[in-house]
């Protein structure tokens, strides 16, 4: 008989609602939930491969460990007493920073590993705690936590109501949006033009997203912080600063002020090239709509302005009173509330890494500090790494050096059902069940969501006998380490979930949830502040010291001079078919035209005399990738763009599909010694680069 299952999909952060179709175990298809209250039907073609995970004959269904002759299949008792006993014997003799944790993007997507990878974190007590936050979105934490007193406390653009959208690096039609979860993103846009408002995009690409927008604009890589601070100059140089009930409880306003004075819109155009009455004209268009709201993403986040460019996107929807009101940045408030359960106060900087001594901040350090912290001799290196959902080799600043300081670990975990280009060097993985027989509540997306939903999802199949789900690996980890007596009883995370539902703001239960299967819609964004402020004194800080003085930075970068040995600027891109690392196993998804490309301006194409699709070949300070050019009016003069997450030809990866466009890492050229130098998150996009037809 064929039954319909309802779920979201936890693939990307857009938790948009699906229906699948399915017979005796068998999945028929896969669709949008029409009765979705928040996506509305809307699925990407990305959904599918959840089915593709499910069949994959490469996922692992029981942990292996590394001997002489390859994998070789192990019971979850051998597993865990082996970790155990590794790990405990690795702390005892080095210490207890000497194990090491790395945790991947789709730990958030995972409600079992929310609600557990802690308590291991707890139970290990090292200071050498890595995530893919410091490749990512590390400043909004660090903004929001200098600003509003919790790291959590992040504001979301309120799209559904806004008049005026500037986008500074962000590319939703590609990504479906991210710190900002909008199921049916396209639409969502579209309506923002047909009732009159405006989308500004700011990007060295015209992307995707260049097809809702009214206006784009061209900027120089990195150079974001300049523009931020001139359209600030020009709200207090032309009276446009208003900021309507906020001003009751914001401080700084005139520091601020202060500051912007010497940052002007022409200081700005030097820098990147829009025009100082283009700035001034878009400042004014911001500052009198009915509601605006400026954010920015990936590219204004993974720069070496990072943390700059969060505090003056907050601070300019702030002063134009585009703050907590509808139409402006709002936050939302979800039905298991994340910011009760963690602390904001003091979580930047109590300890360094050992090698550069970078800082830590919500107890973790930079990953582009790992391989060092690996490789470097001496008390506190890391002798050990427990891995999970992620692949760190693919995904962090000079992944190559990872991958070969990964080779001489002394011990490594990673929970993982695949066996990718990071846990293969693993001597033990203990694969977890997939998306669909897990089920799932979406903790993380919540928190920034357009709009306040909710929704339990049941596991579609049952784990099969002998299987584990990642809280199961997680609890009986630690209760290993721990070296705890009796029986060892998991706890699924269902009951956390339904303590948090309880006692949040809608008094839900995981019950009336699975009453509804397409979720409960909960309104819209309302405003929230003072209340919802984390700051002591539930004030807003407009002008943090600590910002203030990261000015100092950007100053010297007005002196910079090009690079002649590395003339060209690097920056990423995300396809809507790809899904940072881990989907290339899926045919369905990579057929087609090959993705993994540079682009480069016909100018600097025909500088180089470089024909479309020819291999070139591209250099770094620390490395060199070989790759075709596609050449394109829609990347800026003297940028060049390749995509992350592919770069499948190492061996001894198990990924059948991927290994046939395997295509290469831009993390190769990717530079670990290039940061934000204020939060320590890695600067991915502005590398320098350069270019040669000759691949010798
Ligand atoms: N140059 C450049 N580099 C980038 C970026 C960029 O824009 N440019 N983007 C960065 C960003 S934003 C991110 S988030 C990172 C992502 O980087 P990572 O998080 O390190 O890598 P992913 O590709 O997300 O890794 C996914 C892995 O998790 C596994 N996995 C999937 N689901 C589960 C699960 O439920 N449980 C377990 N245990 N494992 C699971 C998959 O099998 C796969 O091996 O990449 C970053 N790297
Ligand atoms: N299809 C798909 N969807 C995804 C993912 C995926 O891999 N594939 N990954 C998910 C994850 S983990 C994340 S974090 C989100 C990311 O979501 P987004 O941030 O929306 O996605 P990106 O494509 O990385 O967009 C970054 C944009 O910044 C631009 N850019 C680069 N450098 C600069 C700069 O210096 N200044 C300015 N102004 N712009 C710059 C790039 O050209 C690019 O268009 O996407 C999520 N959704
Ligand atoms: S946009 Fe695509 S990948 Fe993201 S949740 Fe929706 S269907 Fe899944
Ligand atoms: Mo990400």
């Amino acid at each position: 008989m064929t039954e319909k299952h309802y779920r979201n999909c936890n693939l990307c952060e857009a938790i948009c609602g699906i229906e699948i179709t399915h017979e005796n175990g068998k999945i028929l298809k896969i669709e949008g939930d029409k009765l979705d209250p928040f996506s509305r039907g809307h699925i990407c073609p990305k959904a599918v491969a959840l089915q593709d995970i499910y069949e994959d004959k490469n996922r692992l269904k029981k942990p292996v460990k590394k001997t002489a002759n390859g994998w070789q299949e192990i019971s979850w008792e051998e597993a865990f007493d082996t970790i155990a006993e590794k790990i405990l014997d690795i702390q005892n003799r080095f210490g207890r920073d000497s194990v090491a944790v790395y945790q991947g993007n789709p730990s958030v997507h995972n409600l079992g590993t929310m609600l557990n990878s802690r308590e291991l974190l707890k139970s290990l007590k090292t200071k050498n705690n890595y995530s893919a936050t410091s490749v990512d979105q590390l400043p909004h934490h660090f903004a929001s936590w200098a600003m509003f007193g919790h790291q959590f406390l992040i504001p979301i653009p309120d799209i559904d109501h806004t008049d005026f959208f500037l986008i500074l690096g962000g590319n939703p039609l590609a990504s479906n949006g991210s710190l900002m979860t909008a199921p049916d993103i396209i639409n969502r846009l579209d309506e923002i033009k047909k009732r009159g408002g405006k989308i500004i995009l700011i990007d060295p690409r015209k992307t995707e997203t260049v097809r809702v927008a009214s206006e784009h604009f061209f900027i120089k890589p990195t150079t974001d912080a300049f523009l931020l601070l001139a359209i600030i100059h020009t709200l207090f140089a032309e009276n446009l600063v208003d900021l309507g009930r906020l001003a009751e409880f914001t401080d700084g306003i005139e520091i601020l002020q202060e500051i912007s004075s010497e940052w002007t819109p022409e200081k700005s155009e030097k820098m990147n090239g829009i025009s100082a009455d283009e700035i001034r004209r878009i400042t004014r268009e911001f500052a009198n709509a009915k509601s605006a709201v400026c954010y920015g993403r990936m590219g204004v986040s993974v720069q070496k302005f990072g943390g700059l460019c969060q505090w003056l996107i907050n601070a300019i929807n702030i002063l134009t009173g585009n703050f907590d009101r509808q139409g402006g940045a709002m936050f939302p408030a979800p039905a298991f509330d994340l910011l009760q359960a963690s602390k904001g106060g003091e979580i930047f900087n109590r300890w360094q890494s050992r090698v550069r001594k970078l800082p830590e901040f919500m107890s973790e350090l930079p990953v582009a500090a790992l391989a060092e912290e690996i490789l470097t001799e001496g008390e506190g290196q890391i002798k050990a790494l427990v891995t999970s959902c992620g692949n760190p080799v693919l995904s962090t600043p000079n992944g190559s050096q990872l991958d070969k300081v990964l080779q001489n670990i002394g011990f490594m975990v990673s929970i993982d059902f695949y066996i990718n280009e990071t846990t293969r060097h693993a001597n033990i993985i203990l694969p977890p069940v997939c998306n669909l027989e897990s089920s799932h509540f979406d903790i993380i997306f919540n928190t920034f969501a357009v709009r306040n939903t909710a929704k339990y999802s049941e596991a579609l199949f049952k784990n099969p006998e002998g299987t584990k789900h990642d809280w199961e690996i997680f609890q009986e980890l630690v209760w290993r380490l721990e070296r705890k007596n009796g029986e060892f009883k998991p706890e699924p995370p269902e009951v956390k979930l339904n303590l948090g539902l309880m006692f949040g703001k809608y008094q839900l239960s995981l019950e009336k949830l699975k009453s509804n299967p397409h979720g409960i819609d909960l309104g819209e964004l309302q405003p929230s502040l003072p209340t919802r402020l984390f700051t002591k004194d539930k004030r807003i800080n407009l002008a943090p010291e600590i910002f203030v003085k990261d000015l100092e930075r950007l100053k010297n970068e007005e002196n910079f001079t090009e690079n002649s040995e590395f003339p060209f600027c690097l920056i990423g891109r995300r396809n809507l078919r790809d899904d940072n690392s881990w989907l290339h196993n899926s045919e369905r998804l990579m057929k087609g035209k090959n993705r993994c490309t540079v682009l480069i301006n016909p100018k600097d194409a025909e500088s180089l005399n470089l024909e479309n699709n020819q291999l070139v070949k591209i250099s770094s300070r620390v490395g060199n990738v070989e790759i075709p050019c596609e050449i394109t009016e829609n990347i800026a003069c003297g940028v060049i763009s390749i995509p992350h997450g592919y770069g499948h030809s190492y061996a001894g990866v198990q990924l059948d599909t991927a290994k046939n466009y395997a295509g290469a890492s831009i993390n190769d050229l990717t530079d670990e010694m290039e940061i934000d130098e204020l939060t320590g998150n890695a600067a991915l996009n502005g590398v320098r680069v350069k270019i040669s037809a000759n691949l010798n």
